[in-house]
């Protein structure tokens, strides 16, 4: 869909046909302002979680149990930076620059996901971070390879591909422990029972408290509410967990017949909103690492544009 005209209300309508049609839009298609703005808020939050999300597994590098779980765990963590680099390039097609958005997280006017503020205490919390945040990012993310619009749709499908070999590590670290030691399987479930609320909470607040669900729904950069996605997550995590031989730390949590749908627990909203408000346990830490990781990179970034220019020049 390219519009060229001089009538906004024209071209307002063949955007509102193209997304009902499920066309998909395009970079330099006309959209309206409140569309642009919303993907650029939501895909730089998407991709500040990307990089941010680098570093609490990072932590375990080198402590790593075994050189195979080293250069897995290496892999994973790179992959990230690449899911990065895709998202922060899909935003760029929108108008808004790379540094511009990193100023922005740099400076905590931008957010990233809430559970990158929790701290990986110990090797067991690499398994949980791949079963469950991996597996609630691929809940949240396989939908929006059909989201409106393009470069941020095609960009999904590769790292949905990617977190889904995440999410399939994490769960093989996990059950490798929980069928291990007791003292392993005692790790295992300590790391379950610290990530599964804040899991939960990824998928952003309930319905009737999400600003932007109903919006971005309608442009059809949403495909599912926040509550949808999330109790998906918690059907399939129930029988996984089973076989893990782990439990969910949520004595609410039950089958409901009648809903074909597990009953869960409430959750703490509260520490969901201290967490957004910088209140997690490692808000500071985590922004002030990637701050000081910006700053040490300066010279490869001075290195590459100074190496561009000269092969510009050479051509
Ligand atoms: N954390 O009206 P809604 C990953 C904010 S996966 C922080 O419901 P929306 C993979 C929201 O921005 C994690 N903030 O908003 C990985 C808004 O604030 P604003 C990243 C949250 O956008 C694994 C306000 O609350 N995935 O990184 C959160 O319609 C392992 C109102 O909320 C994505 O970003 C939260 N959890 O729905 C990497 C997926 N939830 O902007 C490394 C794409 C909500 O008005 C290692 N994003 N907020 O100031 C989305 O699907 C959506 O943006 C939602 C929120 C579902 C997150």
């Amino acid at each position: 869909m390219t519009v060229i005209t001089e009538d906004p209300g024209a071209a307002n309508a063949a955007f509102d046909a193209a997304v009902a049609a499920d066309e998909r839009i395009e970079p330099r298609d006309w959209m309206p302002d409140g569309y642009r703005a919303t993907l650029i808020r939501q895909i730089a939050q998407h991709a500040h979680s990307e990089i941010i999300g680098m570093q609490p597994e990072a932590n375990w590098i080198t402590r790593a149990p075994s050189l195979r779980r080293k250069a897995i765990l290496m892999a994973k963590v790179q992959d990230e930076a690449g899911h990065g680099l895709y998202l922060y390039s899909a935003a760029e097609t929108l108008g808004v620059g790379r540094d511009e958005l990193l100023d922005k997280l740099h400076a905590g006017r931008q957010k990233y996901s809430s559970i990158f503020n929790y701290p990986t205490l110990t090797w067991a919390d690499v398994g949980a971070i791949g079963w469950l945040v991996d597996g609630a990012a691929i809940i949240n993310q396989v939908p929006i390879c059909r989201c409106s619009y393009g470069p941020y749709a095609r960009a999904m499908v590769r790292i949905c591909k990617e977190e889904s070999f995440h999410q399939r590590q994490g769960y093989e670290l996990l059950h490798t422990l929980s069928k291990g030691t007791a003292e392993q399987h005692a790790m295992a479930q300590d790391a379950v029972d610290r990530w599964w609320w804040p899991s939960l909470m990824m998928f952003g607040p309930p319905d009737d408290e999400s600003a932007h669900s109903a919006q971005s729904m309608a442009w059809k950069i949403k495909r599912h509410s926040n509550d949808e996605l999330r109790q998906r997550f918690v059907d399939i995590c129930v029988p996984q967990a089973e076989i893990l031989g782990l439990t969910l730390p949520d004595p609410d949590l039950k089958w409901n017949e009648e809903r074909g749908q597990h009953d869960f627990g409430a959750i703490d909203w509260s520490e969901f909103k201290e967490v957004l408000r910088g209140n997690g346990p490692c808000n500071e830490q985590r922004i002030s690492q990637r701050r000081q990781a910006h700053e040490d990179g300066a010279w490869v970034r001075e290195a590459a544009a100074a190496y561009a220019l000269k092969h510009s020049e050479e051509s």
